[in-house]
């Protein structure tokens, strides 16, 4: 390693001996990089409160606090996300392991050899894979966040707002329950976890009904939680009865419906075989979700139009005891694919000429 394109990086060095310290910034100052040392596991500590660095190497043995407790610490407290390469004069079995637990990304033995130091180096500076992942992350939340923008349409609410407005309203350990569809798939995309809130859901078995069943037993666990059910139509009419309980046992769960009078999934599950969906079965009308809330002894509230949206949530958000919103959706939303095969676009195209020439001829 020579040196590095680009803007300069920074570099701390947490070691209680100088010479040591000295021996690391003697070789990766010339190359480039910004130094920053620290000859205690506090000062290191206090030094990353208030500096952004890009890798850290860390020493074990130090006197008020090892290398593995003071990297613990950063990753806990989020001082940096920067790599930790451990120094170990001690090369014990199971220092990596226990730098690993510590949130420690490499481990280096001493004596220092330093050709071994400088591939480390060079390879946990390279910024290359991190700023591609990055700009592609940033690419998808701004497709993410133009989908879910609640303006999109004047009149009709996209189920992704619909996730994204319970995501900013939930409190931050919220309890989120998924329930099966294509409302999965609006709500795991669209839900921005926070570190302290969970997301359940019958991910493996993928049966539909269930969210609600399940919120009321984790409900009854813990009542102060927010515990919110994302849920579609379907999904909910097939075990609606599980509100009962929830006024019953006084559990506060909040059930969001997305309201597209359709097992929307199983519509798009034919049209990819290429066959055209059987709509008699799909399409359903459904009550009306907030009087059958309050009829049930619980608290109702709807929305039809995007301005109407943010208020029935935080209202439902807001009230003792068990509400349902009912959110009437955009019932045609394409989700998101993360691959489509040409053979399925073909079949979606086959279904969609079958579906074409059905109304024609009023098969
Ligand atoms: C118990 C059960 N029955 C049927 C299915 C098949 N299935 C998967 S998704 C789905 C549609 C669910 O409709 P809805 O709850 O309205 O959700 P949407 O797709 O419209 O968001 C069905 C019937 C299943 N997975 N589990
Ligand atoms: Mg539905």
């Amino acid at each position: 390693m020579l040196g590095y394109p680009g803007p300069r990086r920074s570099i701390l060095v947490a070691d209680d001996l100088t010479d040591q310290r000295r021996i690391v910034t003697s070789v990766l100052e010339p190359l480039g990089f910004t130094m920053i040392e620290a000859s205690s596991g506090p000062q290191a500590l206090q030094l990353l409160a208030t500096h952004s660095v890009d890798l850290i190497v860390m020493d074990v043995a130090m006197p008020s606090m090892d290398g593995f407790e003071v990297s613990k610490l950063i990753r806990e407290h989020r001082l940096s996300e920067a790599p930790i390469l451990i120094l170990s004069a001690n090369a014990f079995a199971g220092d990596l392991e226990k730098g690993a637990a510590a949130g420690c990304d490499d481990y280096l033995a001493k004596p220092l050899h330093l050709p071994l130091l400088l591939d480390k180096v060079a390879a946990k500076t390279d910024t290359k894979f991190w700023d591609q992942v990055t700009h592609e992350r940033r690419k998808w939340d701004e497709m993410l966040d133009k989908q879910s923008d609640l303006t999109r349409s004047k009149d009709r609410i996209h189920p992704q707002a619909v996730a994204r407005a319970v995501s900013g309203a939930a409190r931050r350990d919220a309890i989120f329950v998924f329930d099966t569809g294509l409302n999965t798939l609006w709500s795991a995309n669209w839900i921005r976890q926070t570190g302290s809130q969970r997301i359940i859901g019958s991910f493996n078995n993928a049966a539909v009904g269930t969210a609600l069943g399940q919120a009321n037993g984790v409900q009854a666990l813990d009542r102060s939680r927010q515990v919110i059910v994302l849920t579609g139509d379907g999904g909910f009419n097939m075990l609606m009865g599980e509100f009962m309980t929830a006024v019953h046992h006084k559990l506060p769960v909040k059930v969001i419906i997305y309201n597209n009078s359709a097992l929307g999934l199983i519509t798009l599950e034919a049209e990819s075989i290429g066959l055209v969906p059987f709509r008699e079965a799909i399409e359903f009308p459904n009550p009306d979700f907030s009087a059958l809330a309050r009829a049930c002894g619980g608290h109702g509230f709807a929305a039809r139009l995007p301005g109407e949206l943010k208020g029935a949530i935080s209202e439902a958000f807001a009230v003792d005891g068990p509400a349902i919103v009912d959110a009437v959706v955009v019932a045609n939303e394409m989700p998101n694919m993360p691959h489509v095969e040409l053979e399925q676009v073909g079949h979606f195209a086959m279904a969609k000429i079958k579906e074409a020439v059905l109304a024609v001829t009023g098969g």
